[in-house]
């Protein structure tokens, strides 16, 4: 039988650990451009990056003070992987849902990923506060071609999430990588990473407020998930007690039937015998009268 109690203590270690930390998790799909933009952040190539499927677990560094960033794999690869990237979204204080222009608009995929993230927090006001959509590969289109894909991107979560009270960025992690190595202010300035940076790193203080109610809305729904569980174990224990009891009682009923079969017949047999006993004496009677005679 599982032990209930250490595996809730073990959810709850868990989680009041996180919630000592800020976690700031990207999403996406693969070759967006998710480990590129944390990079980007960090400052340095900590996560890895390339032009093939190239995070496939989960990988947590610390950035500034208590912040954490967490590299997920793509979304829509096999499904194994897509299971551990939403167990992470769970623990998330900010979801960076990372896009291409290269592609156009997001794609209906895309839109499905954030609807299932969008299910895993309470309520949407909530998520939008902590979702931000960031466009990458900004230096491969023009302006007004990059402004209409992000306008067509927000009008489809709109339609498709019912969302649209969140923050967007349009960054290039190319003119940041070169900007930097380069020395060339210009482009780390138009790269557009420092506007994400100010935004994430301006809601620190109320990330670390709101990890207070975090802890407690999570180890509450740890707490109702651990209760359903346990309540369903209860009914297969009964169902099974139910299922032996009949059983039982069944065998029972059918050795009370043999048993007063039995009895019966020694029953029938013992009169039977009786009857012939009393015959018997009578003839032996008889026999000496006969004798006597
Ligand atoms: N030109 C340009 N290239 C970029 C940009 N962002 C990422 N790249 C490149 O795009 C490729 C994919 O980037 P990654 O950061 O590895 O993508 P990912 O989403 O982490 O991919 P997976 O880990 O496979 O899910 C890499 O070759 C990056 O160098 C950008 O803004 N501009
Ligand atoms: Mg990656």
């Amino acid at each position: 039988m599982r032990d209930y109690v250490a595996e809730f203590q073990k959810k709850v270690d868990e989680i009041n650990a996180d919630c000592q930390t800020i976690n700031i998790i990207n999403a996406g799909i693969m070759n967006h451009g998710k480990s590129s933009l944390f990079n980007s952040l960090i400052g340095a190539e900590v996560f890895k990056e390339g032009d093939v499927r190239v995070t496939t677990t989960i990988q947590r560094e610390k950035w500034l003070g208590n912040a954490y960033l967490i590299d997920t794999p793509g979304l829509a690869a096999e499904d194994t992987d897509d299971t551990v990237a939403y167990e992470a979204y769970r623990r998330a204080n900010m979801i960076v849902f990372v896009h291409t222009v290269k592609v156009g608009e997001m794609h209906e995929n895309e839109l499905n990923a954030v609807n299932k993230i969008k299910a895993l927090f309470n309520d949407d006001n909530f998520f939008c506060k902590h979702f931000c959509l960031v466009l990458t590969f900004k230096e491969s289109d023009s302006d007004e071609s990059i402004s209409s894909i992000r306008d067509k991107t927000l009008e489809d979560i709109r339609q498709h999430c019912g969302i649209s009270d969140f923050q967007i960025f349009i960054v290039s992690n190319s003119r940041y990588k070169k900007g930097m190595t380069e020395n060339k202010r210009g482009l780390v300035e138009k790269s557009g990473v420092s506007e994400l940076r100010e935004f994430l790193t301006g809601n620190f203080e109320t990330w670390n407020g709101e990890n207070k109610y975090f802890r407690g809305m999570r180890i509450g729904n740890e707490k109702k998930d651990f209760i359903s569980q346990l309540e369903q174990e209860r009914k297969e224990v009964g169902q099974e007690i139910s299922n032996k009891t009949d059983k039982v009682k069944k065998r029972q009923t059918e050795f009370l039937r043999k048993l007063e079969t039995a009895v019966s017949q020694y029953n029938e047999d013992q009169s039977r015998y009786n009857q012939a006993q009393s015959q018997l004496e009578s003839m032996k009677a008889h026999l000496a009268d006969l004798r006597r005679r």
